[in-house]
């Protein structure tokens, strides 16, 4: 079960991971756990896995324009120490895969088809594999159509066929630099992402809401990781 091979691993998660480096699907092995960032365009997926994995080819883009048009995944191995430890659940490594965006403004970006292509050619069924979901919360980009969305992702083969009901976990970004916003917004913000979470159809998506705001800090989004990971209820079994 899933709650028992990663419970020692997962208490302090992020000081467990070294520097992050680019990996393709090919190499993905059964001993990884694959992350998946997925959202809008400025939703904050790359400033999330910059700041995880400290990886210097991530870029964010303090914008909206698409950065990532393409798939990027940046792969974080164990420290020698966390290794070494005999409850590391045979996990080596965690991948982020940083996904282009939904809901660009420009269509030329197929995201589902780099998406479904990237999976297509992982070389292994992962570990264990999530998803984070990134919300910007100055802004509301759309968030009635996040289902569908969702909806394209869940009905890719090897995530359909494999992992459902799929974990899902939102982290909401804020970009304090960005300029101040009302606390009254931000909840009405949240409840509306809330609203739309709850109402994805329970067969494919098990999702959850990470409570601290990502701003920048490695410590909070490896947290985020270790809530995805930790408050799944599915058995896996031999994922
Ligand atoms: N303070 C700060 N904010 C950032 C940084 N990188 C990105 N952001 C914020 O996050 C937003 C989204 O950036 P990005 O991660 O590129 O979006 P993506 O399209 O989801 O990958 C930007 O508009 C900024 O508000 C950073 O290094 N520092
Ligand atoms: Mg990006």
């Amino acid at each position: 079960m899933i709650h028992n091979f990663l419970t020692q691993l997962l208490a302090g998660l992020w000081n467990k991971f070294k520097q992050g480096s680019p990996v393709h699907a090919p190499s993905i092995s059964k001993n990884d756990i694959v992350i998946f960032v997925v959202g809008p365009t400025g939703s904050g997926k790359s400033w999330f896995i910059k700041e995880a994995t400290r990886a210097e080819s991530v870029k964010s883009s303090r914008g909206y324009h698409p950065s990532s048009v393409k798939v990027q995944a940046i792969r974080c191995g164990l420290t020698d120490e966390a290794k070494a430890d005999p409850q590391k659940g045979g996990v080596e490594s965690i991948v982020f895969v940083d996904t282009p965006s939904f809901l660009t403004a420009s269509d030329d970006i197929d995201a589902q088809k780099e998406i479904t292509t990237w999976i297509d050619q992982m070389g292994h069924k992962p570990r264990y594999l999530g998803i984070i979901y990134m919300h910007r919360i100055e802004t509301d980009p759309a968030i009635e159509r996040i289902g569908d969305h969702l909806q394209e992702l869940a009905t890719i083969p090897r995530f359909g066929d494999n992992y459902q009901p799929l974990r899902l976990h939102v982290v909401v970004s804020y970009d304090r630099t960005s300029g101040s916003i009302s606390y009254s917004r931000i909840k009405k913000h949240e409840d509306g992402l809330r609203t739309q979470m709850l109402s994805l159809p329970k067969s494919r998506w098990q999702p959850s809401m990470h409570q601290d705001h990502f701003q920048g800090e490695p410590e909070v989004a490896w947290k985020a990781v270790e809530e995805l990971i930790k408050s799944d209820r599915t058995e896996r079994g031999s994922l």
